[in-house]
């Protein structure tokens, strides 16, 4: 363990470069094909579904996605445990350096809790994804009503 004394330094120089870096490129997260889908209107929960890119040689993590449409929100991982599927909150979504995670139908999603307007399809609302360097993206988010066409998601085998 001795060898390891000065990985510590070498560390702390790596992630203060790493932080100038970022600072000066502004946001790593890029956000794709989010879209929210359509609940009836006594509905109080909704979910959104999109690409979360990160454009940097850094990982780095989404700690929050909220909207000012919506009261509350939290990112969900579905899991299946003994054939029934849970949602488990998602406290940081990391993402590797130049990586990506999709939200989609039956996976990871944005949970929109205490919608504080009416939402139908056609209808815009604002996200801001926070990443855990500070920074945060704000997209313009297309509500659509679940149809084959919105209801598809691309799959990696
Ligand atoms: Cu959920």
């Amino acid at each position: 363990m001795n060898s390891n004394n000065r990985q510590p330094a070498a560390l702390l120089s790596l992630i203060l470069l790493t932080f100038l870096a970022t600072a000066m490129a502004g946001p790593a997260v890029v956000v794709e094909g989010q879209w929210i889908r359509e609940a009836p209107p006594t509905s109080t929960v909704l979910a959104a579904y999109m690409v979360l890119k990160n454009t940097s040689d850094t990982p780095l993590a989404i700690t929050r996605i909220d909207s000012p449409d919506f009261g509350n929100s939290q990112i969900h991982r579905t899991v299946v445990e003994d054939g029934i599927a849970k949602m488990l909150p998602v406290e940081k979504l990391q993402l590797s350096a130049r990586g990506s995670e999709t939200l989609e139908p039956g996976g990871l999603h944005l949970m929109l809790f205490d919608p504080l307007r009416a939402l139908r399809d056609g209808d815009t609302v604002i996200l801001v994804v926070h990443d855990d360097t500070g920074d945060s993206v704000t997209v313009q988010t297309p509500v659509l009503r679940n149809t084959e066409e919105t209801g598809h998601a691309h799959h990696h085998h």
